[in-house]
């Protein structure tokens, strides 16, 4: 077991925020695991950074007509800030934007390619010769040939689900320009995956059999039984780290040769910060590499990049890679595009000094093995039942106890106590589980120490004996506190905000592992503890009606056709409706109201009479474009005073998507005054 330990989580893609899915399948894993390593006293570095190039990043920049910096500006900030606000504790949150990356990564790419590790082929790809772009695959349009679909993708149908080729759509159009693409021959750098299968087969199928996790041993299995093919490691984007090569203009790296060289990247900030060498970590033997990730980033991790890094010849292999099944949220796959989520930074903001509660119930329910699911319904029960119930209620008493009969000075007790065998147990069993990734057990096995101490408590009723047998009462409150201090120390990797609140609360420092497991005992007789907050408060069921009423509010926006359509107004009935009085009418007379710059006076021939409206049109029509027209308006609507004139009715006007009015009308030209209904 070496020292030192090289820990990286995936990238974040810096096109949204990260939601429970990642906190739960990736960020709190691989948190608990440096913040366990640490205890240990080994040397770590826990890498990571926002993942900024890629089509997803591009997509989302021009739909929101904006350049793909902007974007990857904005959630670059906002996923760093979830990740401090929830305790994430990177040692080096970077970006793959950064000067260091572009370097690092160009001159990984230069090394291979001087050491004649790539191969040349020349391919056809789509071209948009109005943008004057390669279109990737996200960028073309067209028919899927399986089920008819005419919105299918380049590389995927959505309806089908099918996995397309962009030369398999029939009527393929450009997404940038609307035109049809031509097709245009270009070169790209490949790495030929094939010429590794055998070193991969005996690192990975022969070397990690026994100690790497099932799902991703299996997947890396089928993938190598089905044979490897060369991948292209550059491609004609505009976006993307730019190909160190004369003749490579246009064309950038790929963003999965580019994005794992980010943690190398981001190690070399850290430790040029640190003084530190990063070479320490990633080309030592001494050190430990463990990627953190999801389950749809294991062929990356376990197969391109480790023959990217075999390639170029001076770096380790990974250790293990742990990777995560998904999770789901209220029985549902968690979605960015359909906003079906729960976002780390809104979790913050509606939660606030609640981050413990968040890591607990993602951790007791993580997709180790297989996909697992959130609900609201679940995290108040744990927060209600294990929190405050138990793990809360124990260090409470404890405390409250201490400080109400002993002025809050540890009391003697038995240090041979058979209980205080306990607390090296649990560390010594929390210690292996984490060692092998098994973190629900591990967090199982600490709430088993709380539940320990709580049923210690209720079986000795320490504010019962304190009025007949002060030593037995001493030395149940001194167990108390070891046990006390001892769930501080080992929440710690779990629960980090409320491991500090129980060092404040028994003024004691945290304690490496090794002495929790072999000390008997953690806090003195005769030191002094402070006032004890709350660790935990009930969560009522209001505030999670809310939360589920924001994901049924979703799942209404989730049915609009428009996403900026706003939800529906309270439902009326029919009785309703009839009040209202809706009419053709014509303008007849049209001018500028003094002093307002929205508003059109307009003489309006309704059918039934001849009246004054005034309507803020002014900045859509002049007063000759509306002489003439037949509109629609509402005759019953009672008078009102609009700058001075009195104004009767309201014409039915709508947005455009340039922000422009205009006038809802018939189709053809009826007469004044006929009923709209
Ligand atoms: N940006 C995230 C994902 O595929 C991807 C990870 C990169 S890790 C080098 O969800
Ligand atoms: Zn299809």
């Amino acid at each position: 077991m070496s020292n030192r330990k090289m820990i990286t989580a995936a990238l974040p893609y810096a096109n949204g925020p990260v939601h429970i899915g990642h906190l739960a399948g990736v960020y709190i894993p691989a948190d608990v695991y440096a913040r366990f390593q640490r205890r240990l006293g080994k040397d770590v570095a826990f890498i990571c950074g926002s993942d900024e190039h890629g089509i997803p990043i591009t997509i989302r920049a021009k739909k929101e007509g904006v350049t793909p910096q902007d974007i990857v500006d904005k959630y670059h900030e906002i996923i760093k800030k979830s990740f401090a606000d929830l305790g994430i504790s990177f040692d080096e949150y970077s970006r793959t934007t950064s000067k260091k990356h572009y370097e690092t990564s160009q001159d990984f790419f230069k090394t291979l390619y001087e050491k004649g590790k790539f191969t040349e082929e020349v391919s056809e790809q789509y071209f948009d010769e109005q943008a004057n772009e390669f279109l990737a695959d996200r960028y073309i349009v067209g028919t899927c040939p399986n089920c008819g679909n005419e919105n299918a993708y380049g590389d995927q149908c959505e309806k089908c689900g099918s996995t397309l080729s962009p030369s398999e759509l029939i009527n393929p159009k450009s997404m940038l320009s609307g035109n049809v693409p031509v097709l245009k021959a270009t070169k790209n750098w490949y790495l030929p995956l094939n010429e590794y299968e055998s070193f991969l087969n005996e690192w990975i199928i022969e070397g990690h059999k026994d100690d790497w996790k099932p799902n991703v041993y299996g997947q890396v299995k089928s993938w190598l039984n089905d044979g490897l093919k060369p991948r292209a490691m550059t491609r004609d984007l505009n976006w993307g780290v730019p190909v160190p090569l004369p003749g490579a203009e246009g064309k950038v790296l790929y963003v999965w040769f580019d994005a794992p060289i980010g943690y190398i990247s981001f190690t070399k900030e850290w430790a040029e910060k640190n003084g530190k060498d990063w070479k320490d970590y990633w080309q030592s033997e001494g050190s430990d590499l463990v990627h953190f990730i999801g389950k749809d980033n294991i062929v990356f991790h376990c197969i391109i990049f480790p023959s990217m890094m075999k390639a170029h010849g001076d770096y380790i292999m990974p250790k293990n890679v742990p990777a995560f099944e998904f999770l789901n949220l209220e029985n549902d796959k968690i979605s960015t595009s359909r906003n079906w989520a729960v976002w780390a930074h809104e979790y913050v903001e509606d939660f606030p000094g609640q981050q413990d509660v968040l890591r607990y119930a993602l951790l007791s329910s993580a997709p180790e093995t297989k996909d697992n699911n959130f609900t609201w319904k679940d995290f108040q029960t744990k927060n209600n039942s294990e929190l405050v119930g138990i793990f809360g209620n124990f260090i409470n008493r404890v405390a409250v106890l201490i400080n109400k009969n002993f002025d809050g000075v540890i009391p003697e007790g038995d240090i041979n106590a058979p209980e205080l065998e306990e607390i090296g147990f649990k560390a010594t069993e929390i210690k292996n589980y984490l060692e092998n990734y098994e973190f629900r057990n591990a967090l199982t096995s600490f709430m088993n120490l709380a539940r320990f101490g709580n049923k210690y408590l209720a079986d000795e009723e320490p504010w019962k004996t304190i009025k007949t047998d002060l030593e037995k009462t001493k030395n149940i409150l001194f167990i108390g506190a070891q046990i006390a201090v001892a769930l501080g120390n080992l929440a710690e990797p779990f629960l980090p905000f409320t491991a500090q609140k129980i060092y404040d609360i028994f003024n004691v420092k945290q304690m490496n592992w090794n002495d929790i497991e072999n000390s008997k005992v953690l806090i003195e007789t005769g030191h002094k503890i402070n006032v004890a907050p709350l660790l935990f408060s009930q969560i009522e069921d209001d505030v999670i009606e809310a939360q589920i009423q924001k994901l049924e509010q979703t799942k209404q926006n989730n049915k609009k056709t428009n996403p900026n359509a706003t939800p529906m107004k309270e439902q009326i009935n029919f009785d309703d409706f009839t009040k209202i009085d809706l009419r053709t009418a014509t303008i007849i007379e049209a001018e500028k109201v003094e002093k307002a710059d929205k508003l059109l006076k307009l003489t309006v021939d309704t059918g039934v009479d001849v009246r004054t409206v005034v309507s803020g049109i002014a900045e859509s029509f002049t007063p000759e474009e509306v002489i003439g027209k037949q509109v629609m308006i509402l005759l019953n609507l009672a008078p009102r005073k609009i700058r001075g004139i009195e104004s009767q009715g309201m014409l039915l006007l709508t947005t455009k998507s340039d922000g422009k009015l205009s006038f809802v009308t018939p189709d053809d030209q009826v007469e004044n005054g006929v009923e709209i209904g």
